[in-house]
């Protein structure tokens, strides 16, 4: 374990029936910045704030249907204690952004990440069975940020896995996460476009030549076969980035390599 390195960029606070779960944040790249205290990470168990013998968080649904609700009660207390946690050690006037991953959420994209990379305090509630009483969301909405959101149009078992998914892809936009070897500005959707496709040694594998251009050493040439296709793979891949405007290569990505030819 390393000593800390200063003021945390980013606390997150993950409250979850199944804390096990968020163990691979412990893990390689995010790992590292949570033991340099880069990342402030405290997962909490939701059972605590169970009730009765059982530690209930669950109910049947008002109306009727299948499945069963996260109660807000457990839910509001857990979330207090939270609040008041993280303010004790960031200051009385800290503010969270309340997360909660859902398939009916907002979908959480790149420049989700990126806002969320910005916030400085992120508390994730991790949603079981067919999600939580909307009254918690309201509750908190009045107070603070609530963020119900999407890792893609397909259901999970539950919220965990997305919080990974979200925690990763915003601790890794926080200064000096990133080592010199990762670059950020290069990859896929941070311009609007899928990443060319890239090679390394050896030049030729199973009678496999790597493209031509990328040995020639023309670093104009090869920059502009990259952006081809960058733009190829897109529109074959994800013809929706190309008609998304809050997707689409803005200005800079367009300078640098000379954009593509017609
Ligand atoms: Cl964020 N949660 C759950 N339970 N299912 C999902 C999801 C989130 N995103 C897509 N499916």
């Amino acid at each position: 374990m390393t000593a800390p390195e200063g003021a945390p960029e980013l606390r997150v606070d993950v409250v979850t029936v199944f804390p096990e779960y968020l163990a691979p944040l412990r893990l390689s790249l995010i790992g590292r910045a949570v033991a340099r205290g880069v990342v402030d990470l405290h997962v909490h168990d939701l059972r605590r704030h169970g009730v009765g013998v059982h530690r209930a968080v669950d109910d049947a649904p008002f109306g009727g249907g299948p499945g069963m609700l996260m109660a807000p009660g457990p839910w509001g207390d857990a979330l207090d204690e939270v609040v008041a946690a993280g303010r004790a050690a960031l200051g009385p006037a800290a503010t969270p952004h309340l997360v909660f991953p859902s398939p009916a959420g907002r979908l959480f994209t790149q420049r989700r990440a990126r806002e969320l990379a910005a916030v400085g305090w992120l508390v994730i509630g991790c949603g079981r069975y067919e999600g939580i009483d909307e009254r918690v969301l309201d509750e908190y909405g009045e107070r603070f940020p609530v963020l119900p959101l999407s890792i893609g149009d397909y259901v999970l078992a539950g919220g965990e896995a997305a919080a990974l998914v979200v925690v990763e892809a915003t601790a890794r936009l926080l200064p000096g996460v990133l080592g010199n070897a990762e670059s950020l500005a290069e990859e896929s959707h941070e311009r609007g476009l899928l990443e060319h496709p890239a090679y390394t040694r050896p030049a030729v594998w199973r009678g496999r030549a790597v493209p031509e251009v990328l040995t020639g050493g023309d670093h104009a040439r090869i920059a502009r076969w990259r952006r081809e296709q960058a733009l190829r793979r897109t529109a074959e891949r994800r013809p929706d980035l190309l008609a998304d405007p809050e997707q689409r290569p803005g200005p800079a990505a367009r300078e640098d390599t000379g954009g593509p030819r017609r």
